[in-house]
């Protein structure tokens, strides 16, 4: 039996549950319990505060957990960290007042930075040689500034608008961040195979994401040049059409070139194309 924590509530909560259901474990409704029993793999689920999931992956009181790279940086606790998960991605930055006159790194030089985050944010003035004020504070550190308890701050940013709307300017990317699946360092051989089950399921979950499958009728002369724009796992996948001269191709293409390869493709004389999402892809 393997023990998973997840955020209990919060940004990554959701994700985490929806990224367990595709691998096929499903979880009772979370909400007023610490922990459920798992259906569809020997794992327990454990819903902690996203602060608390580094130190109990570190202590083995849970095998594995999700949580932001943030967290795990910022807490210092000695884990693994298993795998990327492709979600709850955002950045730390430093982020003067709009006012401030900015002028590189040095501006920070004595300066009070309002921060969640005073680890990853010490060890970056050390880099720096730059002697600052670091006050911690939890939560709504972006108004900080604006009541004069500080005069930058260093938070988590993702699209900027909470930056925006406080009057204040993204000037440093210190950190960037998504979920990580972490993992006690000491597993025993039996929680390690469960784990790495759970990790192959994951990961081509993760890879499938963003992916199409693609299906198209090509005259067969264009075939090299279709093979020349398809990238495939190896080869498209190509199949005989009852139609002399035409040929069936099958392939998985990324959602950020699909178009553009789509569009090369009926170039070439590609007909009657078809485009399915993809659920998962093993390699
Ligand atoms: O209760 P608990 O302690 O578990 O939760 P929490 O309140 O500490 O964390 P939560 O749920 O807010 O975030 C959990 C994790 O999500 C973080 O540790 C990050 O890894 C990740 N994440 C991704 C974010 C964001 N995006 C994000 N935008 N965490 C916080 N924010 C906040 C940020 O602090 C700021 O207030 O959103 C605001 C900025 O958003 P933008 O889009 O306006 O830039
Ligand atoms: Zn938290």
């Amino acid at each position: 039996m393997l023990r998973i924590a997840i955020q209990a509530k919060g940004r990554l909560n959701e994700q985490s549950l929806e990224l367990l259901a595709e691998a096929g474990i499903r979880v009772s409704d979370s909400k007023r319990k610490l922990i459920s029993r798992a259906e569809g793999f020997p794992l327990e689920v454990i819903y902690l505060r996203d602060d608390d999931i580094p130190q109990a992956v570190a202590m083995g009181v849970v095998d594995l957990g999700i949580v932001g790279l943030n967290e795990v940086e910022e807490k210092g606790f000695d884990v693994d960290i298993a795998m990327n998960l492709g979600f709850g991605k955002c950045r730390i930055s430093l982020a003067v007042p709009n006012t401030a006159s900015y002028d590189g790194p040095g501006f920070f030089r004595g300066k009070r930075i309002a921060t969640s985050y005073p680890n990853i944010l010490s060890r970056y003035f050390a880099e720096q040689g730059i002697d600052a004020e670091i006050h911690t504070i939890e939560g709504s550190v972006e108004i900080a500034p604006s009541v004069g308890m500080a005069d930058a701050v260093f938070d988590i940013v993702s699209s900027g608008g909470t930056l925006i709307s406080n009057g204040l300017t993204e000037v440093e990317k210190i950190f960037d961040s998504q979920a990580v699946l972490i993992a006690n360092n000491a597993l025993s051989e039996e929680k390690q195979r469960l784990a790495g089950q759970l990790k192959f399921r994951f990961g081509s979950i993760i890879e499938s994401r963003g992916m199409k499958y693609v299906l198209m009728n090509l005259p067969k002369e264009r075939l090299d040049e279709a093979v020349g724009i398809l990238p495939g796992m190896r080869s498209p996948t190509v199949l005989p059409l009852a139609q002399e001269g035409w040929c069936s191709i099958h392939a998985v293409i990324a959602q950020d070139q699909l178009w553009e390869r789509i569009e090369k493709l009926k170039a070439i004389g590609a007909e009657g194309i078809l485009i399915l999402s993809l659920e998962n892809m093993i390699r």
